[in-house]
């Protein structure tokens, strides 16, 4: 489902009818407004500059019914339609104008009429594609096994998106930082990719990906078969309970920046290999069987 801002039951007067006595006189009406847009720059950012303001529709429909002296419901929806698609951001809307005083002499609640429109040919926005940097991990069992299985699974495509995997780091064996210490060596890699799904989708499908891998998040900073951190989304800062971006502690573990490196050196500062020592992070064979 499209993400979708709804709004229910707008009061307000017009002139709306066939008959002499609804065109001599104002009568009441509610339009209810269902606009396909997408959510993600304005989930990230909390700008209402990156999303669709609801004042905006909610001024159109009164605009029109009040404004405007029609015979049909259907005009009133059409008219309410097309002014609500040249809104930036608005891929789809459903409108529905409701005449809460029936004249057909006998005893019903309302009437209405409810139509649908999208954006068509040139004026459909395709989704944006973002790139995004990931890191993988895995210190139990087959590591590399996890990794190939990790990174076979967190692709898809859906229509005009999905996830795709655009460039790979080389593969290093990693000494473990922080959590038990009688914990194994990781595998560490990243991974460039491109996707249409927002940054907090974008980390629903690592974890799916992760618990998919048989990740165990008893202990924390533990050993595991499979991580996957979401480290870099296009510009895109985030401070959020479950999402910090830039990776709030990326800068500081070279397990991360060493792979890094190999995919994105335009992303890190000069001074990094100065900043963290080399100990404890070797080039190791790839994924390749
Ligand atoms: O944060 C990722 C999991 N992790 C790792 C890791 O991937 N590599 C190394 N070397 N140490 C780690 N400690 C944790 S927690």
């Amino acid at each position: 489902m499209p993400d979708q801002i709804r709004l229910d039951a707008i009061r307000v007067s017009g002139t709306i009818g066939v008959l002499a006595e609804e065109q001599a006189r104002t009568q009441p009406f509610e339009v209810d407004l269902v606009l396909d847009f997408d959510a993600s720059a304005a989930g990230a950012t909390d700008e209402l500059a990156r999303s669709v303001d609801y004042g905006v529709p909610i001024a159109i429909a009164h605009r029109i019914v009040s404004g405007e002296r029609h015979q049909l419901l259907e005009r009133v929806a059409t008219r309410i339609a097309e002014e609500i698609l040249l809104l930036d951001g608005v891929e789809a809307v459903e409108v529905t104008v409701r005449k809460l005083k029936v004249p057909v002499g006998e005893d019903v609640r309302s009437s209405a009429v409810r139509i649908r429109r999208e954006r068509i040919g040139r004026h459909r926005r395709p989704k944006r594609w973002a790139t995004a940097y990931l890191a993988l991990g895995s210190n139990l069992g087959d590591r590399r096994d996890h990794l190939r299985r990790a990174l076979a699974r967190l692709p898809f495509d859906e229509p005009g998106g999905g996830l795709r995997v655009t460039a790979r780091s080389g593969v290093y064996e990693t000494d473990p930082v922080g959590g038990p210490d009688d914990q194994g060596a990781y595998l560490n890699l990243a991974v460039e990719v491109e996707t249409t799904l927002d940054p907090f989708q974008l980390l629903e499908r690592c974890l799916a990906t992760e618990a998919v891998g048989g990740r165990d998040r008893s202990v924390r900073w533990g050993p595991r078969t499979i991580d996957i951190d979401v480290l870099l989304y296009d510009d895109v800062r985030i401070e959020s309970p479950d999402l910090t971006l830039p990776h709030p502690r990326m800068w500081e573990r070279r397990f991360v920046l060493e792979p890094l490196s190999d995919i994105a050196p335009q992303r890190l500062s000069k001074d990094w290999t100065e900043r963290l020592p080399a100990a404890g992070v070797r080039r190791v064979e790839g994924l390749e069987p």
